[in-house]
């Protein structure tokens, strides 16, 4: 295993669910944590957290990683201590509604392609450059078992994690010869906020999604993060699909009652 401590770690998205859970399991390694969404409240009462906790530092600043000037603006101006990130987890993602394709709100597939596909991208195009020009870096971006198998009524999500695997594979690809690692971790579902923003926080509709299964945890999702970060340098995890003992994949889950 090599070692995380004082690695420079930026996760998107890292209000709640998986990115606030992989900020957490990569300071508890010793790392330096760097964590962005579009709200700033939460991330700094869990910068508070993990100071309290005794991590090592830890900065937290508000980014829509959609709006691609902002993108530039905040990453270029970062404080000098903050500016060479070793490892950079694109988590930031969201699905918008449970539609047939055709009748879905298209303000839905843009908001969906605007950050799961594009925001990927923006944040990937400011970071990676450093990492090439430090000859070091691993790109983590979060998948899904949606990007692997397309479900009824989930089409644009299911295509931009689709996209997803497709920009994590030609990434490595273009980084060939460079020392720059990239992952892809696809997990099903994870007991997270996640179905909550999909049906614009109809709480009952979103609990339903759980019912009678033992999902993931972000935390599960955060270990498997936090280990392929872990790995020797001459090694590249290409990808990781995770679910619940309780998933087979998209469509079929074991629900109990
Ligand atoms: C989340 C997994 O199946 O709810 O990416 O779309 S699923």
């Amino acid at each position: 295993m090599a070692t995380l401590r004082g690695k420079t770690v930026l996760i998107t998205g890292a209000s709640s669910g998986i990115g606030k859970a992989t900020a957490i399991a990569f300071a508890q390694e010793g790392a330096r944590i760097l964590i962005c969404s579009r709200r700033l409240a939460p991330l700094e009462e869990t910068v508070r957290e993990l100071t309290a906790s005794g991590a090592d530092s830890a900065y937290a600043f508000a980014l829509d990683v959609s709006d691609r000037i902002a993108v530039e603006r905040t990453l270029c101006n970062l404080p000098t201590e903050w500016r060479d990130i070793d490892i950079l987890v694109n988590n930031a993602g969201l699905s918008r509604g449970l539609n047939k394709v055709y009748e879905q709100d298209p303000e839905d597939w843009q908001e969906m392609i605007d950050t799961n596909v594009l925001g990927l991208l923006h944040v990937t195009r400011a970071i990676v450059p450093r990492m090439v020009e430090r000859s070091v870096g691993h790109v983590i971006n979060l998948g899904s078992t949606a990007g692997h198998m397309t479900y009824a009524n989930g089409t644009v999500y299911c295509a931009s994690k689709a996209a997803e695997m497709a920009i994590t594979e030609g990434l490595k690809l273009d980084l060939m010869g460079t020392p720059v690692r990239v992952t892809t971790v696809d997990p099903g579902m994870v007991e997270t906020d996640f179905s909550k923003v999909r049906f614009r926080g109809d709480e009952e509709k979103a609990a339903k999604v759980y019912a009678n299964i033992t999902p993931l945890q972000p935390s599960d999702v955060a270990d498997a993060i936090v280990w392929v970060a872990s790995r020797p340098a001459h090694v590249n995890v290409h990808s990781i699909l995770i679910t619940s003992i309780d998933q087979g994949n998209s469509m079929v889950l074991n629900r109990r009652g």
